[in-house]
């Protein structure tokens, strides 16, 4: 049914109940149900039964057909980053980078390369939340005429372990427990904290997991990294070492663990909608894509090993070089077809683009193909649409569960003389344009003994976790503390808490101090480290707080009105909001209808049980007397407000609101104000100030 006409109920002349497509006795075969054989369905209602009351028959091919694929539905989740969200978009060269590589998606500025980006949490499965504290991914397909180029980021520069021998280790022991099978999304468990604990090249990692980094705002709101040292080769076949960052147009945001833990009751998909519905109202997300470029002396200057993902390049020593864009500007048509099926592969490269020798990304390199063979059941699962290059794939590789292409004639083998006697020979390889892998003099020195080892600079576990803590602000620094505190209080284990602070007393003291009292344990003898950690200087990219961009521009204000708010006040509240390029959602009681003073009434966008504030980045309050009357004995509408003040927010607010401001518990301050002042100002900003007056943090 293409025109979306009700079907009518139709009794039977046994008084059997069925349904037929109303007025149309013949309809477009293009508009016909039809079986996965193409054979057009007659009722899609009743299963064939041998008479109205009798058994249903073996031989319904329809109904069996329908069920059986039913029945298969669903394939296996990823084993980690199940939970995702996709978007199509293309990403725009803005500077050419033909002097470092000669990957044709960076020579000409201006032009465009397709891409699809998934977004992930690690740790939860497909249908967990989307606001714990977790690591997210940042998938990056490019469609290049070279083929298909992978970037399979997360949202945090460096990652837990330093080689793919440890991966599996890494992920039981932050997945649910094995035998409880909970949590279901999060790190605070006894399993993860006892592994981390015992392994102290976690320490950087865990510094980052426990800011704000890993409670983002939105996915429109994060950085992402490529992390492992990748290698650019020009023309001339000379390398450059290269570090690939992601920064969001609208600056980095994060929200505060409570407003976290809220969203989690008030939207599990608050992440997945914000994206979808940014991209469907033409709000398009956009990154800037940044690089490092370094050459071998360089990496031999440096203190730590740039072949450690556990380590960072701080961008003051090593500035980004802008190069292009990404935007995304078109959602799936299917989350399945698309956002589940597509298949990254950090193995995925084009000529101009290699990998170094880092001990991660070499794991990585043999995972990804080989766990998407058993998730998408299929060595063919590159020729689904999301996943197929959208440039020519020529090879001898045939055959296999749900071949898609149909190759002609006989030439399935390699070297064959059948193009010379006027039959098809197939494909051939070409040394000029096909992919080689950089053999440069430095590559060839990288080998000796065959040894289970680390390199030596690897055992500094500690120096770079001290720079992101010596990089935050004292608010920053609050929440990270907490944060250990919080995950840690979840441990039962009593030998891993003090192991733990141990590990810490490596990074500050004062770290340490604070996390062994907000636990109430004693201070433990300070762990030994395997190589003593240096001080660096404190990097001020390291901070969202230090970088945040003051803006209501891609954000959403909540707006809690009731039957007697004034209509010109809201119109012109509406109107300031859509004009400074944020999404205004009026909240009310009762979501049909609400009388306004002044004006028609309206229809909300929201009930205020449904749409507490911790999905708005503002809120204001437009009651009359009589509606702020009503609401004062309304617990939903006094815990709205005091989430928003809670959650550090601006809140604006109308003279006949301020007894709900008061029985909130609302003091004044830079972000409470008055409606006709400068709210819209306001509300582009977070009140870190505010923070010690609203919660005790360690
Ligand atoms: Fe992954 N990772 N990973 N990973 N990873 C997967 O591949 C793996 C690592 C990352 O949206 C899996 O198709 C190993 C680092 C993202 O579909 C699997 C190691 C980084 C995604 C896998 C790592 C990542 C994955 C699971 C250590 C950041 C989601 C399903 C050697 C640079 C991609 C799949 C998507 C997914 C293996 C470490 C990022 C099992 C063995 C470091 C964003 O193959």
């Amino acid at each position: 049914m293409s025109d979306g006409a009700p079907f009518n109920e139709i009794r039977g002349s046994g008084g059997e109940t069925h349904q037929q497509c109303p007025e149309k006795s013949s309809q477009d075969r293009d508009e016909t149900l039809t079986t996965n054989q193409g054979i057009a369905i007659s009722d899609n209602q009743n299963s064939l039964k041998s008479g109205a009351r009798g058994p249903t028959l073996l031989e319904d091919f329809v109904l069996r057909e329908k069920i059986f694929h039913f029945d298969h539905e669903r394939i296996p989740e990823r084993i980690v980053h199940a939970r995702g969200s996709g978007a199509h978009g293309y990403f725009e060269v803005t500077d050419n980078l033909s002097d470092v590589t000669k990957a044709d998606l960076f020579q000409r500025a201006g032009e465009k390369t397709p891409v699809f980006v998934r977004f992930s949490t690690v740790a939860g499965g497909a249908g967990s939340v989307d606001t714990p504290r977790d690591v997210r991914g940042f998938a990056v397909k490019f469609y290049t005429k070279e083929g298909n180029w992978d970037l399979v980021g997360n949202n945090i520069p460096v990652f837990f372990i330093q080689d793919a021998m440890k991966f599996p280790d890494l992920v039981h022991a932050v997945k649910m427990e094995s035998d409880r099978a909970y949590p279901q999304a999060g790190s605070a468990h006894d399993t993860f904290w006892d592994w981390a604990s015992l392994m102290p090249e976690t320490t950087h990692m865990l510094m980052w997991a426990m800011s704000d980094r890993t409670i983002p705002r939105s996915l429109r709101t994060m950085q992402g990294f490529g992390i492992h040292t990748f290698r650019f080769v020009d023309a001339d076949g000379k390398s450059t070492f290269v570090k690939f960052h992601w920064r969001p147009k609208l600056g980095i945001q994060s929200t505060v663990w409570e407003e976290a833990l809220k969203l989690q009751a008030a939207d599990n998909d608050f992440h997945r909608r914000d994206l979808f519905e940014s991209i469907a109202a033409g709000n398009f997300p956009e990154w800037e894509l940044g690089v490092q470029l370094f050459d071998e002396a360089f990496a031999k200057s440096l203190d730590y090993d740039v072949l450690d993902p556990t380590k960072i390049i701080p961008e003051e020593v090593l500035p980004l070089r802008k190069v292009g864009r990404l935007v995304l500007d078109r959602n799936p048509d299917n989350f399945f077809a698309e956002t589940e099926q597509v298949a990254y592969c950090p193995a995925n490269i084009v000529p101009g683009i290699d990998f170094s020798n880092d001990p991660l990304l070499q794991g990585r390199l043999f995972s990804y193909l080989d766990t998407q063979k058993s998730r998408l059941g299929t060595a063919n699962f590159h020729q689904l649409p999301i996943n197929a290059p959208k440039c020519p794939v020529m090879n001898f590789q045939r055959d296999g569960q749900m071949q898609m292409t149909v190759p002609k004639g006989r030439a399935n083998y390699e070297p064959n003389s059948l193009a010379a006697h006027g039959e098809m020979g197939g494909p051939r390889e070409c040394p000029v344009t096909g992919f080689r892998t950089f053999e440069g003099q430095a590559q060839k020195q990288e080998q000796g003994d065959k040894l289970r080892v680390r390199a030596e600079l690897f055992a500094d576990h500690f120096s770079q976790a001290r720079l992101f803590w010596t990089s935050q602000t004292t608010s920053e620094q609050a929440h990270i503390a907490s944060s250990f505190v919080f995950e840690l209080s979840k441990v039962g284990l009593d030998q891993v808490p003090p192991r733990m602070v141990a590990n810490l007393r490596n990074v500050d003291e004062a770290l340490a101090k604070r996390v062994a009292d907000g636990l109430g344990i004693d201070l433990p003898k300070k762990s030994q480290a395997a190589r003593e950690p240096v001080d660096m200087a404190p990097s001020p990219a390291l901070s969202i707080q230090k970088n945040m961009i003051d803006t209501v521009e891609g954000r959403k204000i909540g707006i809690l009105i009731a039957d007697g708010t004034h209509a010109k006040v809201l119109k012109s509240l509406v109107d300031a909001i859509k004009k400074a390029g944020a999404t205004p959602f009026i909240v009310a009681p009762k979501v049909g209808k609400v009388a306004l003073s002044g004006g028609e009434p309206i229809k909300a966008d929201g009930q205020l049980a449904g749409s507490p504030s911790p999905i708005f980045d503002a809120v204001a309050v437009l009651l009359s007397e009589e509606g702020c009357k009503m609401l004062l004995k309304e617990g939903a509408a006094i815990q709205w407000v005091m989430d928003a003040f809670g959650h550090l927010k601006a809140i604006g607010f109308v003279e006949t609101s301020k007894p709900l401001l008061d029985k909130a518990g609302i003091e004044p301050d830079d972000g409470v104000v008055s409606l006709t002042n400068r709210f819209i100002e306001a509300a582009a900003k977070r009140y870190w100030d505010r923070e010690p007056n609203v919660r005790m943090l360690v």
